[in-house]
């Protein structure tokens, strides 16, 4: 299994090389011609000539040509890999060192406190992923999605990583999907992987983007009209002119971000501005092989000729008359154009201030982003505006890094006071340990990211974070105020003019081409058996995994709910990222935040709730403690769009670890929905919304029937009142007949178990 530090050509050639006779097959298939989203999924399948294909419906089994994993969630997905007894990851993997750096000082000083902190888990990384054949990128090396933009995506390949924002590579027409660890497991270790043919959203770009408005617009625009939850089981695929005037990292900025809105991934064709790219970062080679199928690597023409015919829901946007955005705080779907913020701000009583500016991350640090902002800086400090807060700038990949540093464009935000951050994820997933403002002091925050749930930045309840483009950044904090609108606006200045900041085009690429800066990529030996992989017992970072145990083949009977949580429940509010990223790779341990950031449906408290053991109430990790060592099974009632947002596995893990057995919800995230089906807890969704308000906290959950789990048969679930009455309703699910065997066997990795240990 070769891997190196960027896709092998040959890899991506037998890959173009079944897409005439599989693109044939779908045409003939659906008799009709087909999406770019189509083409690329059709030339993935296990078995192409016998498949259902029906969008949103049929469960068909996938061939990804790689897998990425991230550090935080890299760990977990790798000790599941580790019981299933094989030698060498059976595709292409990487492991990517980035979440776990935290931002304080400065990139150099965060790098090093970073290495010397994690060094267990950075050791037990490097070491798995020589063991079993995979590359490492070693802390530093920068944040995944940029890495594998720069490195390993290819139109037309497909590809899972563990991290939702795993998409970012659709920019470059790869079908690019995020998915909790043991989905990974599943490919890593040569299954299959299963998912449900997806619904397709057409979005249709036209004209060009002017002025203020950047390519992160068009993300904030269509998050505004489909919400966080309207691309739920679907691929979003961008096409038209519109599409083709956008370089191929504002196309990944966009793609990055459809996870917010719940979408499986998202995608561009393969035009001129993707094979530019391809050539700037060393792939000439991958250009020439797209050329030479580049009409297979994108949507036939009667797509674009008649939309309506071949998408679920088609989306219009003018480039032209796109204006800037910029969305929050607290959901990334919050929208309006940056020229209303102010008065939105007034009303609601957010903060108008800016207490600080984030550039970067993984939506938003490429060369062509870098250029744009620092222009808005050089323009600044040219007609005498300084910056009175702080500004935080965070490369990318370390590639990012280097090119801007030598073509003088970090030096245009340090002479703004800019603090430069490691190449990492830092203040995007909580691991800002901030200095300049308090916890409980409500204030606002801009940043170029994706996410803006509650204390995912500083970890503050009372930070409003807003996100937006680089520019708008940059000009928001330069003013220091949100109600301020760079495109008419004045700032004054230190001469007491009123001056107005100037935008430039931005360079797409560099002119000088990309330095690659350090070289930060560990390729695994020839043959790395002989590598010992350490997990230390006394370890409270990592801890080996004790398999869960399998169905015992009875109902679900009178169960206590441990949460009913109300309105937002994502991720971060299931298992909270930030300093617990620490034990991501050991279960016992991170379980002490289990639903700690869930708001309580009966009385609104956060992460506390009633213990029936003896009618406490208490934080719910420690009830969840305790119910478990009581052996007491428990269930979970959730809103809309339950456990929305990230990949995380571990929000699946922890509350099976400790007894859950079903989550009812009003309606799932995918990735979180999958999550826990191959964890072995059940997701139910209310056949009727409303009987969400029939549970209270005392009554106890049945579930029945469960011998008879079938695809597309409802399941009946009694709700046992306090007062002794009960209210029987109806719940449905999404398993298909191969997924009810994860749940009998307790886990999907159960099922793996059996097979490869035999
Ligand atoms: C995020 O942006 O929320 C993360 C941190 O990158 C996660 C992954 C994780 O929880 O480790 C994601 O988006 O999947
Ligand atoms: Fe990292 Fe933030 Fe991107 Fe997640 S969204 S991968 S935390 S930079």
């Amino acid at each position: 299994m070769p891997v190196a530090a960027s896709t092998p050509i040959d890899l991506i050639q037998s890959v173009y090389a079944t897409l005439d006779e599989r693109v044939a097959t779908g045409r003939a298939h659906f008799g009709r011609a087909l999406t770019l989203a189509e083409k690329v999924l059709v030339n993935h399948l296990d078995d192409p000539a016998n498949t259902d294909l029906e969008r949103g419906e049929s469960y068909v089994d996938m061939r990804p040509d790689r897998v990425a994993l991230q550090d935080a969630t890299a760990q977990m997905t790798w000790l599941q890999f580790m019981t299933a007894g094989l030698d060498e990851v059976q595709v292409p993997t990487t492991t990517h060192c980035d979440h776990l750096i935290q931002a304080r000082d400065d990139a150099k000083l965060d790098l090093q406190a970073a290495v010397d902190g994690n060094a267990e888990v950075y050791d037990f990384l490097e070491s798995v992923c020589a063991r079993y054949g995979a590359g490492f990128w070693k802390p530093g090396s920068g944040i995944i999605h940029q890495v594998v933009l720069e490195q390993y995506a290819f139109p037309g390949g497909m590809m899972i990583g563990t991290d939702s924002h795993t998409p970012n590579a659709g920019g470059l027409g790869m079908v690019a999907i995020g998915v909790g660890g043991a989905d990974a497991v599943d490919i890593m270790t040569g299954f299959p992987w299963n998912f449900r043919w997806p619904r397709l959203i057409g979005v249709h770009l036209t004209g060009e983007l002017s002025g203020w408005a950047a390519p992160k617009d068009v993300i904030l625009k269509v998050a505004q009209i489909l919400t966080v939850k309207g691309g739920t089981g679907a691929i979003v695929e961008y096409f038209g002119s519109g599409a083709r005037s956008l370089s191929a990292t504002g196309k990944g900025t966009i793609c990055n971000m459809g996870a917010e809105i719940g979408a499986t991934t998202s995608l561009f064709a393969y035009d001129d501005a993707v094979g530019r790219y391809l050539k700037a970062t060393g792939r000439e080679a991958v250009a020439d092989a797209a050329d030479a199928v580049a009409h297979h690597l994108r949507a036939d023409d009667e797509v674009e000729a008649d939309p309506g015919a071949y998408f679920d829901q088609v989306i219009e946007i003018d480039l032209s008359t796109l204006s800037p955005h910029i969305n929050g705080p607290h959901t990334p779907d919050l929208a309006r154009p940056v020229a209303d913020l102010g008065d939105e701000a007034r009303a609601n009583g957010w903060p108008l201030e800016v207490s600080a500016g984030l550039i970067g991350s993984c939506t938003n640090s490429s060369y062509e982003d870098i250029t744009r902002a620092a222009g808005i800086a050089r323009d600044a400090i040219a007609k005498g505006i300084s910056c009175k807060v702080p500004l935080l700038v965070t490369p990318g990949s370390e590639q990012v890094r280097a090119t801007i540093e030598r073509d003088g464009l970090l030096a245009d935000f340090e002479a703004l006071g800019a603090t430069v951050l490691a190449n990492a994820c830092g203040p995007c997933i909580g691991q800002w340990d901030r200095q300049d403002v308090e916890d409980g002091v409500p204030n606002s925050i801009v940043t170029s990211y994706n996410r803006n749930f509650p204390k995912r930045n500083d970890g503050y309840a009372t930070t409003h974070a807003f996100v937006t483009s680089p520019e708008t950044v940059i000009a928001l904090t330069l003013a220091g105020r949100l109600d301020f609108d760079p495109a008419n606006d004045t700032l004054l200045n230190d001469a007491g003019e009123e001056v107005r900041l100037s935008v430039g085009a931005g360079e797409e690429l560099p002119a000088q081409g990309f330095d690659p800066g350090a070289d930060t990529f560990l390729a695994p030996p020839e043959d790395g058996s002989g590598i010992a992989v350490v997990v230390s017992p006394s370890s409270e970072r990592l801890q080996e995994l004790t398999p869960f145990p399998a169905w015992d083949g009875e109902d679900l009977a009178d169960l206590p709910v441990l949460v009913k949580a109300q309105g937002k429940c994502t991720t971060d509010h299931i298992s909270m990222a930030g300093p617990w990223l620490r034990y991501r790779g050991h279960l016992e341990n991170i379980s002490g935040n289990l639903y700690m950031g869930a708001v309580n449906a009966h009385g609104g408290e956060v992460g506390i709730g009633l213990d029936i053991t003896d009618g406490e109430r208490r934080p719910y990790p420690e009830i969840a403690k305790r119910y478990h060592e009581a052996g007491i099974a428990w269930v979970v009632i959730g809103d809309e769009n339950m456990g929305e947002g990230s990949s995380r596995e571990h929000a699946a893990m922890e509350p099976r670890f400790r007894g859950a057995r079903a989550v009812i919800a009003r309606s799932f995230a995918r990735i979180h929905e999958t999550n826990l089906k191959k964890q072995g807890v059940l997701p139910l969704t209310f056949a009727d919304p409303a009987d969400y308000e029939a549970i209270g906290e005392r009554d106890r959950i049945s579930v029945n029937g469960l011998v008879d789990l079938a695809p597309d048969t409802p399941v009946e679930v009694v709700i046992s009142h306090e007062d002794g009455s009960s209210t029987t309703i109806g719940t449905n699910h999404t398993f298909s007949s191969d997924q009810i065997l994860w749940f009998h066997a307790g886990s999907s990795l159960n099922l793996i178990r059996e097979q490869t240990r035999g």
